[in-house]
């Protein structure tokens, strides 16, 4: 796989930039591009025990910088011997730069002070892209990505009748108009919870561009039918999936039959009958799985409301409180929307709190959770930074998610952006709460660093694969960016920066998991739309989404099971459209893409 005889002629690395570019290369970098205010740093796998001589040359063969690597060993996560070159005392911009380690050489490679400034915008589209009830317009993304509306005046009653497990499901007295929102990922479901971590990393980004009177994604520059509107366009993509959250609440006076208090889906679930008003119908979904490709105003699916449950409706509440805060500067109307909207939720969530997601059929995800305490934790901190109001002030101090971050959030673990917005904004919490909560937030971040150099490529990972790793790594990324926000702590960044070299290239399969950025992008996503590679009728995806990233712990798909127990932790993967365990694409994944290099292009420099 590895050539190693590439000799350092500048025509053989023109010829190599051209004609070799999708190969595989020797020596790991970001392949968009090396911040110079930042660490610069590359993997070699090489069996060599000792360290290798490197330097860094210019197009014309000029040795800018040398060194000597760093034998790493045997890394367990990339299942490679690797050496590290670290050349960030090279601190000037260049151009066609490229890395000679031992007898190998890196593709060439630029040093700037912004080298991916339109990925921020890039990351975004991807939630205009994936907008359900209206068409994509030609003239914003380009004729190729051009759709009709998928699902317009969505009108759905609940789920009713026998799931798999024999329980027989009662359904719901109305039908609810649910159209808009975005779908949350390959498929053409739309899932109230894991909405709620996705909408809320793009307010919270919202949030603190505003605190900072940052200019990104002013009104205008990005490419959504809004522009022009006078509000930030990011406002504007996140009001897209509010408006559609709000519809998914329970009407006022509604009494259903749930399995409250069951854990699991057994069958002979026992239903008794609730208050149900305020809370949130946990999905909007197919009756069965769509074969891919699939536009998404073909799907001849019957779509079905599924029942309420705590989850959703705390997601719902938490993003209800975020939104009544964010838009009061702009359009108070809505943010009393929100705000009733989210007080309702939270009464529905402490009157049912024992509501899971067990119905059980087949056609859409489950995003089941039977552990509630951090979703209630988060709803209370936003329902608190919103209102300060001493009943919300009550439920997150007592919560044992006060005062510590377990690790990185997720669609199930939603306590540390509870933790996040109290320590970044105002409120009325105690003095001195803020710097604990802070404090908190660096703990995990120092934890982050130092699984990093416990792994050959300084990821801020030391460990297996889940489902969506990218994302996991992406959302460590925020917290050590949020660290640094806290602290002014150079390390900090530094960890976000590798978070981000990974991604985009610095990894054992050479590979960007960003479409359109780098020597070798992934191309293939499991998308029902985006699906060229499974009839050329279909686009290829467009620019700027993340793939869900290596898994090797869940590999359920076709194509993953072939890597079973055959790969490292960051090498099970493979480009394939057929590979949902592996290459999907999420609106949880892309979020914190969209977060992470919008702050770093907020930072291009080191503070000492
Ligand atoms: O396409 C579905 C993808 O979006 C989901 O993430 C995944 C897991 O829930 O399921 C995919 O659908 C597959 C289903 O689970 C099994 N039969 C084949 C389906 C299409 O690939
Ligand atoms: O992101 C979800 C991941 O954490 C789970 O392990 C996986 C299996 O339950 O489901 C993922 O979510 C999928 C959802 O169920 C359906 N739409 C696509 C999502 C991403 O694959």
């Amino acid at each position: 796989m590895i050539r190693s005889s590439w000799l350092l002629s500048a025509a053989a690395l023109a010829a190599f930039s051209s004609a070799g570019a999708a190969e595989v290369a020797p020596v790991r970098l970001n392949q968009v591009g090396i911040l110079v205010g930042g660490p610069k740093r590359a993997v070699v796998p090489n069996a060599g025990k000792q360290p290798l001589a490197w330097s860094l040359m210019d197009f014309d063969g000029r040795v800018l910088a040398t060194g000597r690597t760093t034998v790493f060993g045997q890394d367990r996560w990339s299942g490679e011997h690797v050496h590290r070159v670290d050349f960030s005392r090279y601190r000037q911009p260049g151009k066609a730069l490229f890395l000679r380690v031992g007898a190998a050489a890196s593709r060439p490679f630029d040093i700037s002070a912004a080298p991916y400034p339109r990925l921020p915008y890039d990351a975004l589209a991807y939630f205009y892209h994936n907008r359900a009830g209206t068409p994509i317009e030609a003239s914003l993304v380009g004729q190729r990505w051009a759709r009709p509306a998928g699902h317009p005046n969505e009108r759905a009653t609940c789920v009713s009748g026998t799931d798999s497990k024999g329980n027989v499901w009662p359904g719901c007295p109305y039908t609810l108009e649910v159209s808009g929102g975005w779908y949350d990922a390959g498929d053409h479901g739309k899932y109230v919870v894991n909405a709620g971590i996705s909408l809320w990393t793009l307010l919270n980004l919202h949030e603190r561009l505003t605190a900072s009177g940052s200019r990104l994604f002013a009104d205008g520059t990005a490419a959504i039918p809004e522009r022009g509107n006078g509000l930030s366009d990011l406002l504007d993509e996140a009001r897209w999936q509010m408006d559609f959250l709000l519809k998914m609440q329970v009407p006022e006076g509604t009494r259903l039959r749930v399995p409250a208090g069951a854990k699991e889906t057994v069958p002979g679930l026992t239903f008794s009958e609730i208050d149900a008003s305020g809370m949130a119908h946990h999905k909007l979904a197919d009756e069965k799985w769509t074969s891919l490709p699939m536009r998404p105003d073909q799907d001849p699916e019957k779509r079905q409301l599924f029942p309420p449950t705590t989850a959703a409706t705390l997601n719902l509440a938490a993003n209800a409180a975020q939104c009544a805060r964010v838009w009061r500067q702009v359009d108070s109307a809505y943010a009393d929307r929100c705000l009733r909207g989210a007080e309702r939720a939270w009464a529905a969530a402490v009157r049912n709190p024992q509501v899971y997601a067990l119905a059980d059929f087949t056609g859409s995800g489950a995003y089941g959770d039977d552990e509630l305490g951090d979703e209630f934790y988060w709803a209370a901190a936003e329902l608190f930074a919103t209102t300060g109001e001493a009943p919300y002030r009550a439920a997150l101090q007592r919560s044992p998610h006060f005062r510590t971050v377990a690790g990185e959030p997720g669609w199930g673990s939603v306590a540390p952006l509870g933790t996040v917005t109290l320590a970044s904004f105002p409120n009325s919490l105690p003095n001195g709460e803020a710097r604990r909560l802070r404090q908190a937030v660096q703990s995990a971040a120092d934890r982050f660093l130092a699984e990093r150099e416990r792994t050959g490529y300084l990821v801020p990972h030391a460990g297996n694969t889940v489902w969506g790793s990218n994302s996991n790594l992406l959302n460590r990324a925020m917290l050590l960016g949020l660290a640094y926000d806290f602290s002014g702590q150079d390390r900090y960044r530094s960890g976000v920066i590798d978070a981000m070299d990974y991604v985009l290239g610095r990894n054992p399969l050479d590979r960007s998991y960003v479409t359109g950025y780098g020597a070798r992008p992934m191309v293939n996503p499991h998308h029902r739309f985006w699906a060229n590679s499974l009839d050329p009728r279909f686009p290829p995806p467009p620019r700027g989404a993340l793939s869900g990233g290596p898994n090797n712990t869940a590999m359920t798909d076709e194509v993953a099971a072939t890597l079973r127990g055959k790969c490292a932790a960051q090498a099970c993967w493979l480009d394939d459209a057929r590979a949902y365990s592996l290459n999907e694409v999420a609106i949880n994944w892309n979020a914190p893409l969209v977060w992470v290099s919008a702050w770093l292009a907020e930072r291009p420099g080191e503070r000492k």
